[in-house]
């Protein structure tokens, strides 16, 4: 505590000798104010960029552990830029007594990193989340999959909130928190609506568990099909015999398939993170598919897609054309859907790779604060400039900085801060 007052002391002398004569607001002084006097700590968090860009209005995965002094339903959570001057919008996926799973939107993470404060330790305070703030307007869908049962929830502002149908199992761990478990045998899948959403560019990405590949191909997000096309889809196409599953991004136009495909083919029973990306304003490469963070393939196939009036579903394609009018259902576990209106780019793919395979590599927390007793930005008085050469020490005694905060500023004509 003294060395943490003496540091500021230093800070408050250095700016002050620069400030003209005449009266000063003491509080102005300090860079690095307490955000809130109601909140009893603060912790520094800094989160590792794992690319080369600045990522604007990036939402990242923190998980928050349990600290003594915070509520246990993580209500007095909040979080700041690092100069406090913009409280983040957050949004907690779960929470239990050992840790918080949160999502904060950064405004810039920059490179190599960017540290934000996390304040707790208020009794008082009630939630202070926002999910429609964390996800950008480039967001279109957000599914956590987090609930146990009944509607699947948009976190975004668009509220395309999801209906499972044939029983899908709601209630089971993914690669983040929650999940949901289908069975293709029992043709489960779920049903997103807005068969009149149609996108330029986009993104679609989901964490992905295969209980078995080969089969059918297994739809994992698409906007459905009518007649001999499907608007686009993200699936899984079992190779003959192989035992795997390559993966595709795609429209389907004219029965042609117009898209990428992975190189590699993913086995049954591990969990990846899969992101196909479409730019409608490029003139090649515009079609990309990552796995795990990484660009697996890309194409060139500028031919466009055909709108469809059939609905966007998870784990099934929808088809206004066929019966049933559900098909290619998934086999295994889906997690962290997400539909975007941009071509995300590789460095916010791999970020967000990174953040949940590996957590504790990219996010760090710099270890509990205290606040300040007496809480320095509580100095608020306007003193004249007389009164601030006598604090400031500019006297024969030379007072400490702990004892100018302790004593003089309150009364300055105590013992020791008289010239
Ligand atoms: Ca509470
Ligand atoms: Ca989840
Ligand atoms: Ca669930």
């Amino acid at each position: 505590m003294k060395s943490t007052l003496n540091i500021l002391f230093v800070l408050f002398i250095s700016i002050t000798i620069l400030m003209p004569l005449g009266s000063l607001n003491i509080t102005s002084v300090y860079a690095d104010n307490w955000w809130n006097d109601e909140w009893a700590y603060r912790e520094q968090i800094t989160i590792a960029n794992a690319g080369t860009t600045i990522l604007i209005n990036y939402p990242a995965y923190i998980q928050v552990p349990y600290k003594t002094g915070m509520q246990t339903d993580y209500d007095d959570l909040r979080f700041t830029t690092a100069d406090g001057a913009l409280v983040l919008d957050y949004e907690i996926e779960y929470f239990d007594s050992t840790n918080a799973h949160i999502w904060v939107r950064i405004p810039s993470l920059t490179v190599p990193n960017v540290s934000i404060w996390m304040y707790y330790g208020n009794d008082a305070a009630t939630s202070g989340q926002n999910p429609t703030g964390v996800w950008d307007s480039n967001h279109i869908g957000v599914w956590h999959m987090s609930e146990n049962s009944g509607t699947i929830y948009d976190s975004t502002i668009n509220n395309i909130d999801g209906t499972p149908f044939n029983g899908v199992n709601q209630n089971i761990n993914g690669a983040i928190d929650g999940a949901d478990s289908f069975n293709r045998n029992n043709s489960q899948y779920i049903n997103l609506g807005r068969n009149n959403l149609h996108l330029s560019s986009l993104t679609v990405s989901a964490w992905v568990y295969m209980t078995a590949a080969g089969g059918t191909d297994k739809q994992i997000v698409s906007k459905g099909h009518r007649g001999s096309n499907t608007e686009w889809e993200l699936k899984a196409i079992p190779q003959e015999n192989s035992g795997r599953d390559i993966i595709t991004f795609r429209f389907w136009v004219n029965n042609s398939a117009r898209g990428v495909v992975s190189t590699t083919a993913l086995s049954a029973g591990q969990w990846h993170y899969l992101v196909g990306t479409y730019n409608a304003s490029a003139t090649n490469n515009n079609f990309k598919l990552y796995i795990d963070g990484v660009l697996n393939n890309s194409n060139t196939n500028l031919t466009p897609k055909t709108q469809t009036d059939a609905n966007i579903s998870i784990a099934a394609v929808h088809s206004q054309s066929m019966t049933p009018n559900h098909l290619q259902y998934w086999n295994g576990v889906l997690d962290e859907i997400r539909i975007s209106d941009v071509p995300r780019s590789a460095d916010w793919i791999k970020q967000s790779y990174s953040m949940v395979n590996d957590q504790s590599g990219y996010v760090a927390f710099g270890g509990s604060i205290p606040k300040p007793n007496p809480p320095l930005p509580q100095i608020k008085r306007e003193l004249p400039m007389d009164q601030i050469s006598r604090i400031l020490g500019i006297s024969n005694s030379k007072p400490t900085g702990e004892f100018i905060q302790n004593n003089c500023i309150e009364d300055p004509e105590a013992e020791g801060c008289k010239q």
